[in-house]
Parts: C-alpha cells; sequence; structure tokens
C-alpha cells in the first residue's frame, strides 16, 4: 500500500496541552520504518498548519478559532493525501476528527462509495457545541461527522456520514447528553460490558459485514485511550478498564484480513505523559498489526 503521513498537531481541542507533540512522538517511534519494513511505501507529508481566520473567541467553547483554523485545514490536506493515497493522520488530538473525517466522506462520495466509521474510544466524543458542559471541542467530532445541528461556526458539513455508517467499540464514559442523543441513532455501540460478555471481535465482525456488503470505505479513529491506561498511560483523559493489549491487537489484525480500512487517524497522544515512549511504541504496534504485521496467516496450518 501506498500511504501518504500526515501530521496534525492539533492541541486546541480541549485544556491540558501536549497533544503537539505527536506527530513527532510517531516518527520518533519509527512509525514510517515500521510499515516500510512491512513493504509498503510511505511519505510523509509533514505538518499541517492551522489556518487563519478571524472568528471571535467563544466563551464556553475553548478555543473555538482555532478549532475552526484546524478543521478547514485538514479537510484539505485529507483530500489533498486522499487523492494519492491511504492518509494516516498524526495527531493531535480528537479534535483533528471534525476535519479528516469529512474530508474522507466527501471523498468517498466522489468515488461513489459511502464512508463508514470505526470509532475505537473510550468516549462517543458525541457532543455538540450547544451540549458540552467542558467546552472541550475534542468530545464534538461524531456529531459533527453525522450532521448534528449545534455546530455553527464551522464550515457546513458536505457529506454527512450516516449514524448507522459508525460503530463505536471500548466506550465507558458516555455524558447524559450524549448519551440521549446516541439512543436517537442506531449506531452500532460496544461498551466495555458488551466486550466483557461477548469478546471484541462480535461487534466488529458484525460492522465490517456491514462495511462489506455496502462496497464501503472505512475511516479507522483511533484513540489512545481506548486502551487502558496501564498499557497506555501518556492520554489526558485515561479511564479505567479500557481494551486490552491482545483485544487491541486482535482489532487491528482483523481490520488487516478485511482489507477494508482507507484511512486512519490515531489521536490523544500526549507524550509529555508518556513513559520512556512506551504508548508512542504501542501505538506504532498497533498500526503495524492493522498493516500487515502478523505470526501466520490464518487458519493456520494444521498441527497434526
Ligand atoms: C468529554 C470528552 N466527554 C467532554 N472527553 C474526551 O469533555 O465532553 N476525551 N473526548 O477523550
Ligand atoms: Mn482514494
Ligand atoms: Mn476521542
Ligand atoms: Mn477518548
Amino acid at each position: 500500500k501506498s500511504f501518504f503521513l500526515v501530521g496534525a498537531p492539533v492541541d486546541s481541542g480541549k485544556d491540558r496541552k501536549g497533544c503537539i507533540m505527536g506527530p513527532d512522538a510517531y516518527r520518533t517511534a519509527r512509525l514510517a520504518e515500521t510499515l516500510v519494513d512491512l513493504g509498503h511505501t510511505v511519505t510523509d507529508l509533514g505538518n499541517v498548519t492551522a489556518d487563519r481566520n478571524d472568528l471571535p473567541d467563544h466563551d464556553h467553547l475553548i478555543a473555538l478559532p482555532q478549532t475552526v483554523g484546524w478543521t478547514t485545514a485538514l479537510h484539505r490536506a485529507g483530500r489533498d493525501a486522499a487523492k494519492r493515497g491511504m492518509p494516516l493522520f498524526l495527531g493531535g488530538d480528537h479534535a483533528l476528527a471534525l476535519g479528516t473525517v469529512p474530508a474522507m466522506a466527501d471523498h468517498a462520495a466522489d468515488e461513489g462509495r459511502p464512508l463508514f466509521v470505526l470509532w475505537l474510544d473510550a468516549h462517543s466524543d458525541f457532543h455538540t457545541p450547544l451540549t458540552t458542559t467542558s467546552g472541550n471541542l475534542h468530545g464534538t467530532p461524531a456529531a459533527y461527522f453525522t450532521g448534528q445541528s449545534g455546530f455553527d461556526a464551522f464550515p457546513p458539513i458536505q457529506t454527512p456520514v450516516p449514524t448507522e455508517q459508525v460503530c463505536m467499540i471500548g466506550l465507558r464514559s458516555v455524558d447524559p447528553a450524549e448519551h440521549a442523543a446516541l439512543a436517537k441513532t442506531d449506531m452500532l455501540l460496544a461498551d466495555m460490558r458488551a466486550i466483557d460478555e461477548g469478546g471484541i471481535r462480535a461487534p466488529l465482525v458484525e460492522f465490517l459485514d456491514k462495511v462489506r456488503a455496502a462496497n464501503g470505505m472505512l475511516h479507522v479513529s483511533l484513540d489512545v485511550d481506548f486502551l487502558d491506561p496501564d498499557i497506555a498511560p501518556a492520554v489526558g483523559t485515561t479511564v479505567p478498564g479500557g481494551a486490552t493489549l491482545r483485544e487491541a491487537h486482535l482489532v487491528m489484525e482483523m481490520l488487516c484480513d478485511s482489507d477494508l480500512v482507507t484511512s486512519l487517524d490515531l489521536v490523544e497522544l500526549n507524550p509529555f505523559l508518556d513513559d520512556r515512549g512506551r504508548t508512542a511504541s504501542l501505538m506504532v504496534d498497533l498500526t503495524a498489526s492493522l498493516m500487515g504485521r502478523r505470526v501466520f496467516d490464518r487458519p493456520t496450518r494444521p498441527f497434526a
């Protein structure tokens, strides 16, 4: 495959700083070299810079003008990268998905195909600017790209992703307003209890079958806090009880086998909070599993 790395050092989606260092942490953890070793071609497009605009500051929403500036810039960068190959967006906090996912939806529409989104996150990020209590816009991208109202300060969505084309896995922190809004949709939602009870494989198989049947393109948005904080401490919004190392690798390996993934966000890595780079390295290892690293092909040769 031909990958285009798009650095998206977005740090405006919440108060705590540090995600600005994310793209360089992935480079330091040898993301490009790892993908090349798997037989892929990699072009690092460097880092995007936010557009300037003359929006005024908002009294509740944190860094609204900056986040709108990232949204417009990443939309453009994402569309350009998708024309050349498979974009890998190196975050940056999850506000970057305000730009990347609409860009991938527009790109898919150009190709005459529907976009599906797999959201791997402890949080549903389904607030709107009208419902967020924290004012943190990294908690809003899923509402924006599905076309919910309340985003008047942002560019209008050209190609909304229907909620039935979205699957969220790993949920364990959903605010009341998000819960109420999600209940009105038919999004496929797998909270941690569903994973405990039925395994992480089941919701993924159901969703991938849907993507395949629709000849869809598939964008994966991987938030570091999808993972259990014991294995992935470098994120500002840890929630206990997340995906294990094995669960996360299984998801990535199944996505690889499906051959459906057409773009990827790696988000919320805060290298300032990391422990000798282990979270950055884990995210690179997960990307490697997604892009073909394996011990044996499936099914394995019978032992007998
Ligand atoms: C949280 C979002 N529900 C909020 N937290 C996130 O601030 O509205 N953390 N997205 O990753
Ligand atoms: Mn394409
Ligand atoms: Mn998130
Ligand atoms: Mn999260």
